[in-house]
């Protein structure tokens, strides 16, 4: 299975609330490439990317746009590659368009969608996916949830003895 993820935006504006999404797989040593490329503005960029994605090794597309969100459901029409959409919290309605674009799509095309801004969840998400196959990329999933849990742990022992310092 390919390991190559491709991250595209709908607008280089989206790129602050999608960075968490390739330092994430940063973090896990998964390759990926990164596109501004929009359904509306670029529907032939768009077009080639997705048509030509199964055969440029990638293994699965986070798509990320904001108000009225198309670019993950664009993708979908055009590849079966796996499409996670990231609704952008731009515009007006601060994401609620771009997050019902993406979680509305007609029975057929499916795609799976964070909620707004969900880059980072993105980025595990297409983790897990890739874990399937890879023990590597699981092992190091893992070591990445069992650290998550000893900082709440942490945090626990902290406001514990906090409380306990102030005789609550
Ligand atoms: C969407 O329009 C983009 O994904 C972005 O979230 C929003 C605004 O784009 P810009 O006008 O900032 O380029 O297509």
């Amino acid at each position: 299975m390919p390991s190559k993820i491709l991250i595209v935006m709908g607008s280089d504006s989206d790129a602050p609330s999608l960075e968490a999404a390739w330092q994430v797989l940063d973090e896990l040593g998964i390759p990926y490439d990164v596109r501004v490329a929009s359904a509306h503005r670029t529907p032939g960029v768009v077009h080639a990317l997705a048509t030509g994605a199964r055969e440029a090794g990638y293994a699965a597309i986070i798509a990320a746009a904001g108000i009225a969100a198309h670019l993950a459901g664009v993708f979908a029409s055009l590849t079966t590659l796996p499409v996670i959409a990231v609704p952008m919290p731009a515009g007006t309605l601060g994401g609620m368009d771009a997050l019902l674009s993406s979680v509305q799509m007609p029975p057929g095309v499916p795609i799976a969608s964070m909620g707004i801004g969900g880059a980072k969840n993105a980025g595990l998400f297409v983790a897990a996916i890739l874990a399937v196959t890879d023990g590597a990329i699981a092992e190091r999933l893992e070591a990445q949830r069992r650290a998550m849990a000893a900082k709440v742990g942490e945090a626990d022992a902290r406001l514990r003895a906090k409380l306990a310092a102030k005789g609550t």
